[in-house]
């Protein structure tokens, strides 16, 4: 029985990520666990199924929307068995033949290879479905595409990987790592909130770039005086200990900048967040009070 394992690979790897940038090892780990093998089975089925009952021109193939469906499929099928593989399950360390994904990379990348299929399949597949129609994007599928951008390797966790692999390896971050898992980390999430309320909005492009310029400058303002509570907080407003970033050697804003350096960038960033909220149309100022109180919070 052919089982056109060749056709299928061809089509999958050409969705798979670039190994660059300072969460490569999350992308190598990826393309590791897809390209191990297997018998691509249910992106075969789809395929299969779509050429069967296929009426018409073969609009999903030629404009890769199937195709982007097929590599989001796998994506998800690879991330189960990455994840069933670990040590807090079945803990296995050969499949198809090959070390499992937890014994090249380590557990904790095993864990966040996991997590970054089963987003980039939601991500791949959103993409696909603005790029299907690029001149009526709905903004339901821009939301979607931005939500699944930034909670993946080119947002949330592709900064949790950098700073992983920075504190396993005790590195002392350059600026502009540093940058990258704070705006990654940290900002991606906040970024998409506001933008995807500016979407679903009805805001043009412009309007969202403005958007996504002051939920940054919240994130890394957030995200500083995290640093700075950890080390001026007080403990029971806080709800945790201080001092968690010294113990464990963590290269934070504060330690490169020093204290009053990061308290001053804490209120430019948000004077220029605001300035920014106070130019766009509406009545921002509920969200000029919320951004004061967020970031120079004390808990
Ligand atoms: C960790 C969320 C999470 C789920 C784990 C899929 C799964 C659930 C565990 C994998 C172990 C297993 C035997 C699952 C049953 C489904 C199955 C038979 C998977 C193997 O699929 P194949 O044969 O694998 O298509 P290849 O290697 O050919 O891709």
């Amino acid at each position: 029985m052919d089982l056109k394992t060749g056709e299928i690979e061809k089509i999958i790897y050409g969705f798979l990520p670039k190994e660059e940038g300072y969460q490569s090892t999350v992308l190598s780990a990826m393309n590791y666990s897809v390209k191990a093998g297997g018998k691509r089975l249910r992106p075969l089925l789809m395929m299969e199924t779509y050429r069967m009952l296929l009426d018409g021109p073969d609009d999903a193939g030629s404009n890769g929307l199937l195709h982007a469906f097929m590599a989001a499929m796998e994506m998800i099928h690879t991330y189960s068995l990455v994840h069933d593989d670990l040590p807090a399950m079945d803990n296995d360390m050969l499949r198809r033949g090959k070390p499992t994904t937890h014994a090249v990379y380590g557990e904790a990348m095993a864990i966040l290879t996991g997590d970054a299929l089963l987003n980039f399949a939601f991500e791949t597949a959103s993409k696909a479905v603005c790029e299907a129609a690029p001149d009526k994007v709905s903004p339901a599928a821009k939301a979607l595409a931005v939500l699944s951008r930034k909670a993946g390797i080119y947002g949330m966790i592709g900064g949790q990987v950098a700073d992983v692999e920075a504190e396993k390896k005790g590195e002392s971050l350059e600026k502009d790592k540093l940058h990258f898992i704070y705006e990654n980390k940290t900002g991606a999430l906040i970024e998409a909130s506001m933008m995807i309320g500016a979407i679903l909005a009805g805001a043009g492009d412009d309007t969202i770039s403005m958007v996504e310029k002051v939920a940054s400058n919240l994130g890394l303002a957030f995200q500083i005086q995290d640093d700075i509570l950890d080390i001026e907080g007080d403990e029971a407003t806080l709800g945790k200990p201080i001092g968690s970033d010294e113990k464990n050697e963590k290269s934070t804003y504060v330690v490169h900048h020093g204290m009053a350096a990061s308290k001053d960038k804490v209120k430019s960033l948000t004077e220029s967040g605001i300035e920014i909220l106070k130019a766009l149309p509406g009545d921002s100022s509920y969200l000029v009070e919320l951004m004061e109180y967020l970031v120079y919070r004390e808990n």
